[in-house]
């Protein structure tokens, strides 16, 4: 039996994935009217896989017998400075995700419920993969600067990507 802080807690974060997901289509939607076509598929794969994490949750709360409950989706940020400020906000964002799902964990073994921390476990390595994706992109950007060469060059890699794992 899952307890009702528990699914409390498993449908606040079901929309925190969904959120995720509506801002990184906005990252997109800021990349494709700057016609760097790159990454705004980049970002529309990453919110398309953000939008399969949050379904994950759906599942997982209908598995347990618990009710979903859909929350209200903010509104995300639709402008950014610069391409390094999109990540870097991309970088802040998953970092608090990050977070979220470790407290959920900690609830999960405080209320010594091992189905939801098994559950969470595929998110604590998911979250580390994500990190390091965005780490490794703000590098390519910091070895860019402002060589025009070297964007076009990234905008073709990441726009190479063409499916949410
Ligand atoms: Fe970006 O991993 Fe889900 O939120």
């Amino acid at each position: 039996m899952i307890s009702k802080k528990m699914l409390d807690s498993l449908n606040n974060h079901l929309n925190e994935e969904v959120y995720s997901s509506y801002l990184y289509l906005s990252m997109a939607a800021y990349f494709e009217e700057k016609n760097l076509k790159g990454f705004g598929q980049w970002f529309k794969i990453q919110s398309q896989e953000e939008y399969m994490h949050g379904m994950k949750f759906y599942d997982f709360i209908n598995q347990t017998g618990g009710k979903v409950n859909l929350k209200a989706i903010a509104a995300p940020k639709t402008n950014w400075k610069s391409i390094m400020e999109v990540f870097k906000d991309t970088l802040a964002h998953e970092k608090h995700i990050t977070e979220l799902i470790n407290k959920l964990v900690g609830q999960a073994m405080q209320e010594k419920n091992y189905a939801t921390n098994n559950f969470l476990q595929w998110f604590v390595t998911e979250q580390v993969e994500e990190e390091a994706n965005v780490e490794e992109i703000i590098n390519k950007l910091e070895m860019i600067g402002d060589n025009k060469g070297g964007l076009y060059m990234l905008d073709r890699e990441l726009g190479a990507r063409t499916t949410a794992g």
